[in-house]
């Protein structure tokens, strides 16, 4: 056991949890937002909260940014801000939801000005791209409709089809398009990018550089995320996470909170096929909204939970778990996962902070470090970081 646990070891060292710049911002629900006190005001700010997290948990080096929430006029300068905060610019996520002619779609729209407008939208993200060093462009689309008959379902795929190529085409040799699906929301009768299916064909066709990006919030309650997981992973297609956890539906709230235990199993599939390599290059994002908690410790919170959910399945005794898999053995092989799950890791974690230098309890560290007291006198007034996401 002690190999396993050295090698658990290791791997929670290696391990890269991106945090999303709107997560620091005055963000929500589509009701009330409440604003906190010394909330970030421009994107540089956003930076240095996650250079907080990053700092106390050592886990966090990317922040996923979003345009146009986080628009500046030099963004090379912004990644250079970000580097000298021991941070990287993670990937860029487009809004094609926010803008008036995004009334019936924006990629599926039938007007073709209307999807001209969206794409160029995109091939700007990629310049950005260019600009930060960011690996991907995360892709989610609010574009759908409300009531049988409103548009041609399939008429809709082709101009989906069609705008994707055109940005895939676009990509440098080393950038992906991580192309995200959600069941419903802000469309009630036909999501365009509705399930994994749907973003794994759409990635199919268009090449290796496409990939499924899966947010934990976004499926029908009982859905089986874990076989997604798997079974992207064989194919080679799963690009990453938006973690977030939800009770109804996509609520954003802080990943494990709401179902530790499909957490773990999630993380299990991902450490059992090799999506904890580096090589395999899963994105592990959190997509998430702090609407009444306060901001950067619930970040470090969600980061925390992440970590424990993975040091669990990498717990798992993967040579017990086969040999009672080989021999039919039901029970044993579930007791082997449950055995893993059911160990308490915040001791293992607290080793691990310890051998990186690193306090112990990231939330305490974070509480006397001053810097929320001192965001608070400093920063006046909170920038509207945008619609939840
Ligand atoms: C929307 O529901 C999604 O979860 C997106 O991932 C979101 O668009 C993005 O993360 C920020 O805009
Ligand atoms: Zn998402
Ligand atoms: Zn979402």
């Amino acid at each position: 056991m002690t190999v396993v646990r050295d090698a658990a070891k290791a791997a929670l060292k290696a391990q890269r949890i991106e945090t999303p710049s709107w997560g620091y911002g005055n963000s929500g629900t589509r009701f009330k937002v409440f604003a906190q006190p010394g909330v970030p005001r421009t994107p540089w700010e956003k930076l240095d909260d996650a250079s907080k997290v990053h700092e106390f948990t050592g886990v966090a080096p990317e922040v996923s940014l979003h345009i146009p929430w986080d628009r500046v006029d030099d963004y090379a300068a912004l990644a250079a801000y970000a580097k000298e905060r021991g941070l990287e610019l993670g990937a860029i996520n487009s809004n094609t939801f926010q803008d008036d002619d995004y009334r019936l779609g924006s990629v599926c729209h039938p007007d073709p000005k209307v999807r001209r407008k969206a794409v160029d939208h995109l091939l700007d993200c990629v310049d950005i791209m260019d600009a930060t060093g960011s690996k991907d462009l995360k892709l989610w689309f609010a574009d759908g409709t409300n009531y049988p008959g409103q548009d041609d379902i399939a008429a809709r795929q082709d101009r989906l089809a069609e705008s994707l190529a055109e940005v895939y085409a676009r990509l440098g040799d080393d950038q992906r398009i991580l192309l995200e699906y959600k069941l419903f929301e802000p469309a009630f009768y036909a999501t365009d990018v509705p399930d994994w299916g749907t973003s794994y064909a759409h990635c199919l066709r268009l090449g290796p550089k496409a990939r499924v990006v899966v947010d934990t919030g976004h499926h029908a309650p009982g859905t089986n995320i874990e076989f997604i997981v798997a079974f992207l992973l064989r194919e080679g297609r799963l690009g990453g996470f938006d973690f977030n956890s939800r009770f109804y539906a996509d609520d954003d709230l802080m990943v494990g909170s709401a179902d530790p235990f499909q957490l773990f199993r999630i993380m299990h599939e991902v450490a059992k096929n090799g999506g904890l390599r580096t090589e395999t290059n899963v994105a592990f994002m959190l997509d998430q909204c702090h609407n009444i908690e306060a901001k950067i410790p619930a970040v470090i919170r969600s980061v925390m939970n992440v970590q424990e959910a993975t040091a669990k399945a990498l717990l798992v005794d993967r040579d017990a778990l086969t040999a009672a898999q080989a021999a039919g053995d039901v029970l044993a092989a579930n007791a082997v996962l449950m055995d893993a799950y059911n160990t308490d890791v915040r001791p293992l974690l607290r080793e691990v902070r310890e051998e990186q230098g690193l306090n112990p309890d990231p939330v305490a560290a974070y509480a006397a470090s001053g810097w929320q007291e001192r965001i608070a006198a400093e920063r006046v007034g909170g920038e509207q970081a945008g619609w939840g996401a």
